[in-house]
């Protein structure tokens, strides 16, 4: 992308620009369906318009009828989430980048885009979501970024395999943790720099990836330009953008993002009874199982005594998908959708249903099972970060 051209872009993306701007005056809104729900739709370089969580830094949450337009989420319309009032960074230039690699390595690296670009590529689809995806409907509220369930995006990333970087360092004996920088930095010196660290193990499973692409582009300034982590299956938290520096550790890193921020409750359900806190708090992990309906959002009229055509998607942390049900019952009775083409195991799984409704309301439900035995519980288990929501979603509709 041509300097001058790039600059702009951050820029903009600061809220510098015209576009990103607090009023535009012409400012279109979505009413998100929880109190305090409103929000404005705004455009942003290299974004179709977004409802807007914050200003500085940006934080985007996808309109959720994108998700109908097909199994990849567009770059224009991908979710943005940021902590640290800086992001993005403004020295994106993409000759100049260099990723350090260094700690217990044998060999420190600085590695250019063209250094990277002339390993051996791999692509995988990967759905990245946010640890508060759907945070807005917990009950009780909680605290954080009050989110509808836009904070999710299936993309083909393309890039190296972390092992591959991590065995041209050569990791040293004693090796604990990995852990991963981005160019964003606090504006306050409090403010603690955002790192996040994986186990050794996962770091060398030869899946987690560093990508530059995002469906067949360059990752958006706002998805990580120039070079992003994948940890396919898990939370977006670990999937740190722009990334500069790999440190290998000798023991767990423990900052404010790994040691206070993003952990669940220790326990089988990761719950507590609402307003209580937990006792012991683990780091957050793999996606919980989801599924959605995406051609039918609340309200939505059809017609009764013929076949109405339900479509969505489902994933989950790593085993797939093994099967989608349907209920137009309130979820007394559940029929078996057909399951689309399979992008792989972390990617969004298509599925569809027809299902013949007589005249009245109906509180339409999806519900997926993996691979790896889990469902969706049809109440949502309760912990105080609003994190992992998984219960089945119900889409009520309005049958004449
Ligand atoms: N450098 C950097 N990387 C980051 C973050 C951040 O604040 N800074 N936020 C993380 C979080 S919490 C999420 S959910 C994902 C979101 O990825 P996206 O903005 O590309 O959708 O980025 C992760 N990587
Ligand atoms: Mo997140």
């Amino acid at each position: 992308m041509a300097e001058l051209l790039r600059r702009t872009l951050v820029q903009a993306a600061l809220g510098l620009g015209a576009g990103a701007g607090a009023g535009a005056a012409n400012a279109q809104t979505v009413t998100l369906p929880f109190g305090n729900g409103e929000r404005p739709l705004v455009s942003y370089p290299q974004k179709r318009p977004l409802i807007r969580l914050t200003t500085r830094p940006p934080q985007l949450e996808t309109p959720f009828a994108v998700y109908d337009e097909g199994v990849l989420t567009p770059n224009d319309a991908f979710f943005v989430r940021y902590h640290l009032a800086g992001a993005p960074p403004t020295d994106l230039d993409p000759d100049t980048f260099r990723l350090l690699v260094q700690g217990l390595v044998d060999n420190q690296l600085a590695l250019s885009l063209k250094e990277l670009k002339a390993m051996p590529a791999v692509e995988i689809v990967a759905v990245n979501q946010c640890s508060g995806n759907g945070r807005g409907f917990f009950e009780p509220r909680v605290g954080g970024g009050q989110a509808g369930n836009g904070l999710m995006g299936n993309a083909r990333w393309r890039g190296v395999p972390l092992k591959g970087v991590l065995e041209k360092a050569g990791v040293k004996a004693g090796a604990v943790q990995v852990r991963f920088d981005g160019m964003d930095g606090p504006v306050l010196p409090e403010t603690p720099d955002f790192a996040k660290a994986l186990d050794l193990a996962h770091a060398l499973d030869g899946e987690v990836m560093l990508a530059w692409g995002m469906n067949g582009a360059d990752l958006p300034i706002l998805n990580g330009y120039p070079l992003r982590l994948v940890v396919p299956g898990y939370y977006g938290t670990y999937w740190v953008k722009h990334v500069n520096e790999i440190t290998v550790l000798d023991k767990p890193l423990d900052n404010f993002w790994m040691s206070t921020a993003y952990r669940v409750p220790d326990n089988d359900c990761a719950c507590v009874t609402p307003g209580t806190a937990p006792a012991k708090t683990r780091p957050i992990g793999r996606f919980k199982v989801r599924s959605f309906i995406t051609n039918l959002a609340d309200g939505a009229k059809v017609a009764a005594g013929r076949q109405t055509l339900l479509r969505g998607m489902a994933f989950d942390g790593g085993s797939g998908i093994a099967e989608v049900a349907v209920s137009a019952d309130g979820g007394a009775s559940w029929t078996p959708a057909r399951l689309g083409p399979d992008l792989g195991r972390y990617a969004f799984r298509p599925w569809s249903a027809q299902v013949r409704l007589t005249a009245g309301r109906h509180a339409l439900k999806v519900k997926a099972t993996s691979h790896a035995g889990e469902t969706q519980p049809a109440e949502q288990p309760w912990n105080p970060s609003g994190y992992l929501r998984n219960l089945i979603e119900t889409v009520t509709v309005e049958a004449a």
